[in-house]
């Protein structure tokens, strides 16, 4: 069988647009099928014409699909281009997890996969192929689908493979010549870990990676596993990325980790990011040193917020403002950019909250900023809260892309969030960013001079994708508002040991324009 696997459009606003990352998803359900032939589209990297894809589409059986939530409709107008040409649709992944009837009710879709796919889709694939085992639909754990009276069918939940081990390894072959990039470096996924021990009631991985009484779990791959996919990685590309939500979530596994990255000598030929907590790091400061033995040289922190109502009602109990601010000058004391995740407009928080929020930030100078709106993912408890409570305001799921607001809350309408998210992209990015990271990545002796390499394409992203980016959405440094440029003002009831910058001069207060129209209609 000829199976096609497809990653579809790239979202063009937030980071979304500048950072481009290997779908993980498709290349490791495809290891589980090795004996057909395969192939990858991915809307993020190559080219795309509609006449030739539909011809390219004449040429499979199958088509594969993953979709996150934002992807949704583009997930769903390759499925039907798919249908028209004649092949067999399969979309997977988060949205078709968190919300299966929306997908499964288009009749172009064969088959929606929920939760962990591996076994999912080799069942579907052998059921395609002649079904040798004699199996009916509902005998696939994990599948919805539409029987022949057009009603939905869910069969049972699919139990997870309790050893990650066990699985195949990702057809890394299908990425050959693709080019993905993260702040300018390329770089590889490789995934050490599913799920998560915590319950965050706003996350959605927990539904992804849930037992079967709903609850969250964690799987480990081996250390040994693990380095198998490193040395199955193209060396190639500047860095490899270990994906999963949080690499360090159990302290003592992630030392193994670095300890043989270290021992084995790759850290001497392959640099490494991650994604980690403040409060793990703050809790364990060997662990930064490490971190920069192995070579890592990128960590993605959630920052989220300055105020700490937020980070308790975030979960986030654990985490300081004041340890924020530790953890990064530890972290850019060793030469470690620094991706962080900030949330505009958690509940409870005002304009100047969200304000004094996206200050502290800037003062933490950062590499790179991903400001979000407040976003409740379908399917998660959040979402349901919230739309019980009537603050859902965008049904439409391109707009759960990060960037977009998807809700309101009671302190702030989505205009207000637009604005805010708007607000906080220039002032951090439009005003004098460019220059200081350029000083700091140019200087050949400087703790950040392993940057010197990737200055090309990062210049390149940074400012024809990046700051291109900003002004499509009418970002310009005019939006700034008056309260947050007078920041001495902004800052004063903040507390003090969390307070980088109060010395800065008053601007004067500047009539300034706001988002145009055309932005906030395309909201709502
Ligand atoms: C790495 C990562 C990225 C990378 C790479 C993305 C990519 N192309 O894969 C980058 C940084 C680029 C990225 C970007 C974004 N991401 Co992201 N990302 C992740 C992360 C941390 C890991 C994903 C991963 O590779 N997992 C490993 C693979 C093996 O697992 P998987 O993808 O879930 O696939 C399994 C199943 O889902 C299923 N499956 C998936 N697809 C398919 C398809 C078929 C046919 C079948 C049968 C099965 C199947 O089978 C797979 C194997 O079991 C997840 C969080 C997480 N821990 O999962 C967030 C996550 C997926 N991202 C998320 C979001 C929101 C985004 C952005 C929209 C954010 C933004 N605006 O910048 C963008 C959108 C990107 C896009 N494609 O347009 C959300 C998705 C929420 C949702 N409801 O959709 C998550 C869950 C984070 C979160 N906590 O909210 N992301
Ligand atoms: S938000 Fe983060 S810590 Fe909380 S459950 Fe989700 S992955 Fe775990």
């Amino acid at each position: 069988m000829k199976i096609l696997y497809i990653n579809p459009a790239r979202l063009q606003s937030g980071m979304d647009a500048i950072i481009t990352g290997a779908p993980l998803s498709l290349i490791t359900i495809a290891g589980m099928v090795p004996e057909h032939d395969a192939k990858l589209f991915d809307f993020k990297v190559d080219k795309y014409r509609e006449k030739k894809f539909r011809s390219e589409l004449n040429r499979y059986d199958t088509v594969a699909i993953t979709s996150m939530t934002p992807q949704i409709y583009s997930a769903l107008d390759v499925a039907k281009m798919a249908k028209e040409q004649g092949c067999n649709t399969i979309i997977g992944g988060y949205h078709p997890t968190l919300v299966p009837e929306f997908v499964a009710d288009h009749d172009y879709v064969d088959f929606t996969v929920r939760g962990e796919g591996e076994h999912t889709f080799k069942e579907i694939i052998d059921y395609l192929d002649g079904n040798k085992k004699q199996i009916s639909l509902k005998e696939i754990d994990g599948i919805s689908y539409k029987n022949k009276e057009s009603k939905i069918i869910h069969t049972s939940e699919r139990a997870l493979e309790p050893n990650l081990d066990n699985f195949p390894m990702p057809r890394r072959d299908l990425l050959k010549g693709k080019l993905y990039t993260y702040l300018g470096t390329t770089t590889r996924q490789v995934e050490t870990s599913r799920g998560c021990p915590h319950n965050c009631k706003f996350c959605c991985i927990i539904k992804m990676w849930r037992n079967s009484s709903g609850g969250s779990t964690y799987r480990t791959k081996s250390i040994s596993r693990i380095m198998r996919e490193v040395y199955d990685v193209d060396w190639k590309n500047d860095f490899i990325f270990f994906c999963e939500d949080n690499f360090t979530i159990n302290v003592k596994r992630t030392h193994k980790i670095l300890d043989t990255l270290i021992k084995s000598g790759v850290n001497s030929k392959m640099r490494f990011s991650c994604q980690s907590r403040v409060d793990t790091l703050y809790n364990n400061p060997e662990l930064i040193n490490k971190l920069h033995k192995a070579n890592f040289r990128q960590v993605f922190l959630g920052i989220e917020s300055v105020h700490q109502q937020s980070l308790d009602a975030m979960n986030k109990r654990n985490t300081t403002p004041a340890m924020v601010k530790t953890v990064v000058k530890s972290l850019r004391d060793k030469g470690i950019s620094i991706f962080g995740g900030v949330i505009i407009g958690f509940p409870g928080e005002t304009k100047r909250m969200v304000r004094q929020n996206i200050q502290t930030t800037i003062d933490l100078d950062l590499d790179c900023v991903q400001f979000t709106p407040i976003t409740a993912f379908p399917g998660t408890p959040f979402y349901d809260e919230m739309k019980e409570k009537g603050m859902i305001t965008a049904s439409n799921y391109k707009f759960y892309d990060l960037f977009h607001p998807m809700m309101k809350t009671e302190e702030l309408t989505s205009k207000d969030f637009l604005q805010l998210v708007a607000e906080a992209y220039a002032a951090f990015y439009l005003k004098g960013w460019l220059i200081r990271r350029a000083k700091e990545y140019l200087n050949p002796f400087g703790k950040f001079n392993w940057m010197l390499g990737s200055l090309g394409r990062l210049v390149k992203q940074g400012i024809l994708g990046g700051l291109g980016m900003l002004y499509s959405q009418g970002i310009t440094t005019k939006i700034i508002s008056d309260e947050l440029k007078n920041t001495v003002e902004l800052m004063k009831d903040i507390n003090p040991t969390i307070k980088i910058s109060t010395t800065k001069k008053i601007e004067k207060p500047a009539k300034h324009d706001s988002l145009t129209p055309e932005i906030v209609e395309k909201i709502h």
